[in-house]
């Protein structure tokens, strides 16, 4: 049956978005990927089919905590059809360890988003618990933290709501990953209201993209650390020179393949699935 083609809507920096009809929207995982906030001109094969299906395997895994967008995974891996909704006009943002705008802000103020911390604090040391720090949404430039009370004041009433949703699937999450030797350092994502006013976790959800991920073996607080995903880029950028301004560098093949091996390892690690098996049937990562 041929399908009435698809209406472009928006672009993010690695991902498009297309209206399919008045309920549905087709969200499209790129291969480009971005470093230090600029997309790179060398093309990572497969990434935006790790992300498209780590997404869809966490949302299958998270239905009990809140329902999410998801209708279904495409065969070209990288597509997910998905239930249009009213976006919330904040980014959910949960840390578990302090690093990133975090520690910015902590060494700034001894505060993340209006939470006191303790004293003392070392960069990338884990928090007594996580922490609900919503960011807004910028159209450019960079997300800004927010406290509590300037959140409520974007989304009222459901706050409450909100904030427990979004400890909730960090620390499912969380605990997951580190069962797999993964430590979740932070993570952020959008919800969305359905026409019944439910709250619906949209966008992505869990990925590389999306989240800071640490090799567990190797962590150690007192300084950053090491990225599961960007690393070889990130190093080869800094090797070159790059003064971090657009245009950003081509990558060499060795960096991409080492790069393309990450996130399929983060892939395999993560959902317990073989990347071959998700390229022959997306949807074997919802069952
Ligand atoms: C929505 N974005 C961000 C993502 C882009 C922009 N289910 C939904 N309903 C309504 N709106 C959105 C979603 C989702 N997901 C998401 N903007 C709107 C975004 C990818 C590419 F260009």
């Amino acid at each position: 049956m041929p399908e009435t083609q698809a209406t472009h809507v928006a672009s993010g920096k690695v991902r498009e978005l297309y209206a399919l009809d008045d309920e549905r929207l087709l969200l499209v995982a790129s291969d480009r990927i971005s470093t230090f906030d600029v997309v790179i001109p060398t093309d990572i094969p497969d990434k935006g089919r790790v992300l498209t299906g780590l997404s869809g395997f966490w949302f299958a895994r998270t239905r009990q905590i809140v329902p999410n967008h998801l209708l279904a995974l495409r065969d070209d891996g990288r597509s997910t059809e998905c239930r249009r909704l009213e976006m919330l006009p904040l980014e959910c943002v949960v840390r578990g360890y302090i690093t990133g705008s975090g520690w910015k802000d902590y060494l700034a103020t001894g505060e993340v988003c209006g939470h006191v911390l303790p004293k003392g604090l070392t960069e990338s040391e884990r928090l007594p618990q996580p922490l609900f720090t919503p960011s807004t949404k910028a159209q450019t430039g960079h997300d800004e933290n927010i406290t509590r009370d300037q959140a409520a004041e974007l989304i009222g009433d459901r706050f409450e709501e909100v904030e427990r949703t979004a400890l909730d699937l960090y620390r499912f999450a969380a605990a997951h990953s580190e069962s797999r030797g993964i430590i979740l350092a932070d993570t952020k994502f959008e919800l969305g209201l359905d026409a019944d006013g439910a709250l619906v976790l949209a966008d992505e959800a869990f990925t590389p993209d999306s989240s800071r991920f640490w090799p567990a073996d190797r962590y150690s607080p007192g300084r950053a650390q090491r990225s599961f995903d960007k690393q070889y880029v990130r190093d080869y950028c800094e090797s070159v020179g790059w003064d971090k301004t657009y245009p950003g560098p081509e990558l060499p093949e060795e960096v991409v393949a080492e790069t393309r091996a990450k996130y399929i390892e983060a892939f395999e690690r993560l959902t317990g699935i073989s990347f071959d098996e998700y390229v022959a049937d997306p949807e074997v990562v919802l069952r």
